[in-house]
């Protein structure tokens, strides 16, 4: 369509990643629904488009972070190892969009700057940067939980740098040179874990700016062969029944043990054969009570403070390394390869922030308390403005003109991770409220769900569905509970928004087991549509 002119739509998707893509296929392909889809970035691929850093890869296995909708498809794409890099995951994803035929109604370049919703019409408007309108009876956010909305500290002097700067989360698509630079990276996340190791090979000496110790797990990617991933293959429907029903959407199950009803010696061999494992089983697959009782986490925590020193040969450096503000897990888990032993390397100098605070950075470098450190490269891996960063980007308004950001004035509402009250035939996918398991098991889900009650009001004859405010406030209280059981509300993190300055501190996802959320929310259709109150509306096409 032209700048000028307005097209319909039966829906519109905002965003071409896990969710977006799954989301076009299921309503086009199985419900025979007009869709168009917009995504901002110049390729398919979502969160898998934009992190280009050195060593991005995700730490879900390969062969459970992928659809399972399609036999064919599972059968079909060859994963090349235990986790799948960066790389590897926008080709499986490019693959995806030409396999069933996607592209066609995709806009790429394209970012959505409104939606309102239009009660006469009962339909959304939307708006994007290219001055483009179209009209959609629905509209589905895949927008994600993190990628969209990256964050970059306000640390005074930036702009004086001569030397180049990057955020992790939009890394120029040709790379940077890193080879015999001096660079400095702030911040030890997920992505700062993966990013370190790498850009260490590279760099002439590397500067790590920590703030806060991270526990990580070894991902040990070297014990998946091609004959592991040949026999899941061939067992797919049973993994993936597994996965559908599990606590975090892999296909494993905690040992069903508590860590204080063993023996030290007992719990010893458990963990240390977990941490040969590697990876998230040594959360998913280890005792039952890690992520909820203190008493329990303190001894994995100890754990694996044991094998930080081990890792680190400076006794000095490894205590500067040592997580102690946190329980492990209160966080979101970090996976990775070398990350520890990369500060035995002579280019690699560890910076710890809260001793020696960062000042300002100059022309030349980073100024901490201690001295200047010059620099020819800064990295922020300092994440993301998480879960409502990406949807304040968008002017959504929904009855009354009500934009969604005075809806969540007092922090992030929904009811399911899907709907908001006031927003009639809004869908997000993996929205504020929703699980956080293994990213497209928690989408398929969502996706599947979203496109069943669509199915639902159209075979009987409903036009809009909105949120009831009591279900709503209902889910929220759940949302409070169930995060008051773990140890998240322990920690400062993305998870509770206090990663961002200024931030209101809420757990932002429904902490707890997905295949426990999955019967809730399928259980809410079967019931019909509990708490969801449906209206028909002559709708006037213009
Ligand atoms: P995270 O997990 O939010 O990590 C951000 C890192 O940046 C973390 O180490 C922060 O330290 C650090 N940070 C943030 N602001 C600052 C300032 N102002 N000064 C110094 N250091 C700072 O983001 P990631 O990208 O690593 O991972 C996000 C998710 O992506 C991850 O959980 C996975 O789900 C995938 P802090 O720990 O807050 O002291």
């Amino acid at each position: 369509p032209g700048a000028s002119s307005t097209a319909t739509y039966d829906a519109v998707v905002i965003g071409a990643g896990f969710s977006g893509l799954y989301a076009l296929h299921r309503l086009r392909d199985t419900l025979g629904l007009s869709v168009r889809v917009f995504e901002e970035g110049g390729g398919v691929g979502g969160t898998w488009y934009w992190n280009r850093y050195p060593g991005a890869r995700c730490d879900s296995e390969s062969y459970v972070y992928c659809y399972s909708f399609s036999k064919e498809l599972s059968q079909e794409w060859q994963w090349s190892g235990r986790y799948p890099e960066q790389h590897e995951l926008s080709a499986y994803l490019e693959h995806v969009a030409d396999r069933f035929e996607l592209r066609r109604d995709i806009e790429l370049n394209t970012r959505v700057t409104s939606a309102h919703w239009c009660e006469d019409r009962a339909h959304w408007e939307v708006e994007t940067d290219r001055g483009e309108r179209v009209t959609a009876q629905y509209l589905l956010t895949g927008v994600g939980l993190l990628a969209a909305k990256r964050y970059v500290p306000r640390i005074e002097g930036l702009d004086s740098f001569e030397g180049e700067w990057h955020h992790t989360g939009r890394w120029p698509q040709q790379g940077v040179d890193l080879r015999g630079k001096r660079v400095g990276i702030i911040g030890t996340g997920s992505t700062g874990v993966q990013a370190i190791p790498v850009i260490a090979r590279d760099a002439e000496h590397l500067h790590v700016f920590q703030r806060s110790p991270q526990f990580t797990i070894p991902a040990r990617h070297e014990l998946v062969d091609r004959a592991f991933l040949d026999d899941i293959k061939a067992h797919y429907d049973d993994v993936w029944r597994k996965t559908h029903w599990s606590a975090g959407g892999f296909p494993w199950e905690h040992n069903g043990l508590s860590a204080l009803e063993v023996t030290p010696a007992e719990r010893q061999a458990t963990l240390e054969w977990l941490w040969a494992e590697g990876g998230f089983k040594f959360v998913f697959g280890s005792y039952k009570d890690l992520l909820v009782d203190r008493r329990a986490n303190d001894f994995v925590s100890e754990f694996i403070r044991s094998k930080i020193r081990e890792r680190v040969n400076d006794p000095a450096v490894a205590e500067k390394l040592l997580p102690v503000d946190h329980p492990f897990g209160s966080r979101r888990p970090i996976v990775d390869t070398n990350y520890f032993e990369t500060y035995n390397r002579d280019n690699v100098t560890l910076v710890d922030i809260r001793d020696n605070p960062i000042t300002e950075i100059t022309p030349k470098g980073i100024r901490t308390e201690d001295g200047d450190v010059d620099l020819d490269v800064i990295v922020f891996a300092t994440g993301f403005d998480a879960v409502t960063g990406p949807f304040f980007r968008i002017d959504i308004r929904g009855k009354d003109g009500l934009t969604l950001k005075e809806h969540w004035n007092e922090g992030p509402r929904s009811y399911l991770g899907l709907a908001n009250t006031g927003f009639p035939n809004l869908f997000t996918i993996f929205g504020p409220g929703s699980t956080f398991p293994n990213a497209p098991v928690g989408i398929e889900h969502h996706v599947d769900w979203i496109a069943d009650c669509i199915r639902h009001m159209r075979q009987n004859g409903a036009d809009v569905v909105e949120a009831s405010p009591e279900a709503e406030e209902a889910w929220m209280d759940r949302l409070r509970g169930e995060a008051d059981k773990t140890l998240v509300p322990l920690a400062d993190s993305w998870l509770t928004g206090a990663n961002i300055p200024g931030k209101r501190r809420q757990v932002l996802i429904f902490i707890g087991h997905f295949g426990h959320y999955r019967k809730l929310v399928d259980a809410v259709a079967t019931n019909g549509y509990q708490g969801f109150e449906f209206a028909s509306q002559r709708v006037v096409t213009a």
